[in-house]
Order: C-alpha cells, then sequence, then structure tokens
C-alpha cells in the first residue's frame, strides 16, 4: 500500500512564514479597523430610534403637514417647517410625503417612518441611505451644507409601483 510522506511537522520554510505573518499582520489591521471605523469614520449618521404606530405617525404627520404647508407640488403638499425644528417624512407604498422645504446651515430632527412596508430612504446625489421600518420612527440629525433640489428614492424594493416611489427635498439659501 502506498503511504504519502507525512510533512506537515516539518518547520515553515522561510516564504510560507512570511507570507503567513503578512496574512496575520492584514486579518489583525482589518479587524481593527470595523470597530475603529465605526467611531472615526463621518458614514454614520447621528440617530435615535423610537418605536410609533402607523396610525401615530400618520397623525403627526399630518398635523405638521397642516400647520406649515406652503404650496403643492405634483398633489403633494409642500412643506416649510420653522428653522431647526423637527419635521417629519413619512413613506407609504408608493409615496413619499410631504415634500420638506429646509433651511441651509440649520440643524433639523428629520423623523421618518413608514405606515406600510419596508421602505429605503435614498437622498441623492449626497448618498444618504436609511432604513425605513413601519413600527419605528427613525430620527436623524442632519444639517443640509448647500441650497437646492435633491432627490428621493426608494431603494428597497416594495413592491409594484416601487420605481414611481420619488420625490424631492428642497433646501433654500
Ligand atoms: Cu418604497
Amino acid at each position: 500500500m502506498f503511504v504519502p510522506e507525512r510533512v506537515w511537522w516539518k518547520p515553515l520554510s522561510r516564504p510560507e512564514k512570511s507570507w503567513l505573518i503578512i496574512a496575520l499582520v492584514w486579518c489583525l489591521f482589518l479587524t481593527a479597523m470595523m470597530p475603529l471605523w465605526f467611531v472615526l469614520g463621518r458614514q454614520n449618521v447621528p440617530a435615535e430610534t423610537y418605536t410609533v404606530t402607523p396610525q401615530q405617525y400618520r397623525e403627526i404627520v399630518d398635523a405638521f403637514t397642516a400647520q406649515y404647508q406652503v404650496d403643492t407640488l405634483n398633489g403633494v403638499p409642500v412643506v416649510e417647517p420653522p428653522a431647526g425644528s423637527d419635521v417629519y417624512l413619512l413613506a407609504r407604498q408608493w409615496q413619499w410625503y410631504p415634500i420638506l422645504k429646509l433651511k441651509k446651515g440649520t440643524p433639523y430632527r428629520l423623523h421618518i417612518s413608514s405606515t406600510d412596508v419596508q421602505h429605503g430612504f435614498s437622498l441623492q446625489p449626497v448618498n444618504l441611505n436609511l432604513q425605513v421600518l413601519p413600527g419605528y420612527d427613525y430620527v436623524a440629525k442632519i444639517t443640509p451644507t448647500q441650497a437646492g433640489d435633491y432627490s428621493i428614492v426608494c431603494n428597497e424594493f416594495c413592491a409594484i409601483g416601487h420605481h414611481l416611489m420619488a420625490s424631492k427635498l428642497i433646501v433654500t439659501d
């Protein structure tokens, strides 16, 4: 019977040892970077989350819209809330409601929730992406830095009208 020579206990050759050390150092570096970048990177939106029922959230948004509506665009109210206040956005099949008009350089608490299924808030071209879930009020602290019209699209497939779920956010000087 043929028995292959067992060599695994023999000392490692130099190149093999070098590559193992390189791989180990790289693994340690990547592992360390995960928590470090979570803290140091500026990619995370400062946010708080609360529970809210779809019914409650709809009522809050309706009251907010009635109070600060200044215009209507394609049948959707345009709302201009006071600078620095709590602002509300509602996602539902297949609409973002209302259209927010914010002031540049002012911090806002942006509340987002859904009243039906999961949606994805994607603000372009700044590429700010947030999950929108029914039952949760996600509050992102944002400060618009540039005036203009920003596009909002839904980036979480939410059935047949998903591709129609686009809106905008207006930032004024
Ligand atoms: Cu959607």
